[in-house]
C-alpha cells in the first residue's frame, strides 16, 4: 500500500466457520477494522475500504475472531503488509523488496509426527499461550537468504501467538535499528539484541560488506516462568521479570549468505523527524489494569472480561490522552490498541528503550510494571461500533483480556 491511497479488499470466507480480518496498526473507520464485530460468515464476502493514513512501515493483517483468534492465526490467517510513502522514499534506505528489503514473519508451531499442526487447548496452553517447538520464518523452516547487496533490511514481525523473542546476530554483531511498529525512528540505533513480543514489529539494517555469513538467532525468555510449578502461589516469584529465566532456548531464525565483500553505504544521519511526546497536551488519563486471576481463570482488564455487548470506554475524537497500562499479573502482556499509533512516555517512570522512541501500536507491559503512552484518535468517529484494546497473546485475548472503546 501507499500512504494516501484508498484501498478496497474483497474477502471471501471459504472456511467452514466464521472469520474476521483485522488490519493491525491502521487508523481506519471502525466498520473497516476487522475486529470481532466484522464477522464474515462462511460463504460470505466482506469488502472493507479505507484511506491509508499510516506512515511507511511493516503492518499486518490477521484473524480477530471473537474467542477464536488464536486457532485461526495459528492455522495461517495472518500476513504482512508493506506501506510505503514519499517521506521514506526520499531517504537512501534499502527498499528493493525481496532483494535488499525482506520481511521476516516469525512464528512457532507444534507439529505431530506426520507434520500436521497441533493446537493445544488445555488449561496450561490457554494460560501461558500456545507455544510451539518448531520455528517458522515466512512459513519455512531453516530459512536461508542469499544476499546480493552489501546492506540488508529486515522487517521483523513477531507473528507468534504467545512466544516472546530476543533476536541477535551470532557473534554478538551489531544491527542498526531503524523502525518500530509505526515507521522510522528519528535516527538509527546500533543494537546487539532486539526484543519483540507477539504483534510487535521492528526493522533493522545489517552490514554485509565483509562478505561473511551472518546468522540471526533468537532466544525466548520464559514468560511467567514457574507459574505452573507452584511459584505462582509463593511470594518468591512476585515481581520477577519475564526475562529473568535461566532455561532460555535459542533458535536459528535466518542464515544470511552474502555475495561477497563490497563497500556498504552509511545510513542517513537522520531518518524521520519525530516530535517527542508532550504529556502536558493530555486532557485526561485513562488507566488499564491487566490481570489473569487465579491460574488464568479471570483474564481481565480493569476487572472486566471482554463482553461484546459492553462498551468499556468512550473516547472523544481529537483529544490527547494518556493511557496508563498496569500489569497486576505474573506474566508480561503485549497491549495492543486499535486505530492508533501512539508514543511511549515512560515505563515505570523510566525513559523508554530505542525501539519505543518511535510510533507503536503494541507495547509490552511486564509484571508489576506500568507504562504510559500518549495518543489521540484523529478521525473516524462512530458512536456504536467499537474498536478493541487487548493483550496480543492470542489465547489471553480469546479468554477475555480485551475491552472495547468507541471514538465519539
Ligand atoms: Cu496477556
Amino acid at each position: 500500500m501507499r500512504r494516501g491511497e484508498t484501498v478496497r479488499f474483497h474477502i471471501d470466507n471459504s472456511l467452514p466457520e466464521g472469520a474476521t480480518v483485522h488490519w493491525h496498526g491502521f487508523e481506519l473507520p471502525a466498520a473497516a477494522d476487522g475486529g470481532p464485530h466484522q464477522l464474515i460468515a462462511p460463504g460470505e464476502r466482506w469488502s472493507p475500504s479505507f484511506e491509508v493514513r499510516q506512515r511507511a512501515s511493516l503492518y499486518w493483517y490477521h484473524s480477530h475472531l471473537h474467542r477464536g483468534a488464536g486457532p485461526q492465526v495459528y492455522a495461517g490467517l495472518a500476513a504482512p503488509i508493506y506501506v510505503r510513502d514519499d517521506e521514506e522514499d526520499r531517504l537512501d534506505l534499502p527498499s528493493d523488496y525481496g532483494v535488499d528489503d525482506i520481511p521476516l514473519i516469525v512464528q512457532d508451531r507444534m507439529l505431530d509426527k506426520s507434520g500436521r499442526l497441533i493446537y493445544p487447548s488445555g488449561m496450561h496452553a490457554q494460560m501461558m499461550g500456545v507455544r510451539g517447538d518448531h520455528m517458522f520464518v515466512n512459513g519455512t523452516q531453516n530459512a536461508v537468504f542469499e544476499a546480493q547487496s552489501s546492506r540488508l533490511r529486515l522487517r521483523i514481525l513477531n507473528g507468534s501467538n504467545a512466544r516472546f523473542y530476543n533476536f541477535s546476530l551470532e557473534g554478538n554483531r551489531p544491527m542498526q535499528l531503524i523502525a518500530s511498529d509505526g515507521g522510522l525512528l528519528d535516527r538509527a540505533h546500533s543494537i546487539r539484541s532486539l526484543k519483540l513480543a507477539p504483534g510487535e514489529r521492528a526493522q533493522v539494517v545489517l552490514d554485509l560488506s565483509e562478505g561473511r555469513p551472518l546468522r540471526l538467532i533468537a532466544n525466548s525468555p520464559e514468560n511467567g516462568m514457574g507459574m505452573m510449578g507452584g511459584g505462582m502461589m509463593g511470594g518468591g516469584m512476585m515481581g520477577r521479570r519475564n526475562d529473568a529465566g535461566s532455561s532460555e532456548q535459542t533458535s536459528k531464525i535466518l542464515d544470511i549468505r552474502p555475495a561477497g565483500s563490497a563497500s556498504a553505504l552509511p545510513l542517513p544521519a537522520q531518518l524521520a523527524s519525530l516530535t517527542p511526546p508532550d504529556p502536558s497536551l493530555a486532557i485526561r488519563t485513562r488507566r488499564f489494569v491487566l490481570d489473569m486471576g487465579m491460574m488464568g481463570g479471570g483474564m481481565s482488564i480493569n476487572g472486566a472480561t471482554m463482553d461484546m455487548n459492553v462498551i468499556n470506554e468512550r473516547v472523544p475524537v481529537g483529544q490527547w490522552e494518556i493511557w496508563e497500562i498496569a500489569n497486576a499479573s505474573m506474566m508480561a502482556h503485549p497491549f495492543h490498541i486499535h486505530n492508533v499509533q501512539f508514543q511511549v512516555l515512560d515505563r515505570d517512570g523510566q525513559v523508554p528503550p530505542p525501539l519505543e522512541t518511535g510510533f507503536k501500536d503494541t507495547i509490552v507491559v511486564n509484571p508489576r510494571e506500568q507504562v504510559r503512552v500518549l495518543l489521540r484518535f484523529e478521525e473516524n468517529t462512530d458512536p456504536d461500533l467499537p474498536y478493541m484494546y487487548h493483550c496480543h497473546i492470542l489465547e489471553h485475548e480469546d479468554a477475555g483480556m480485551m475491552g472495547q472503546f468507541v471514538v465519539v
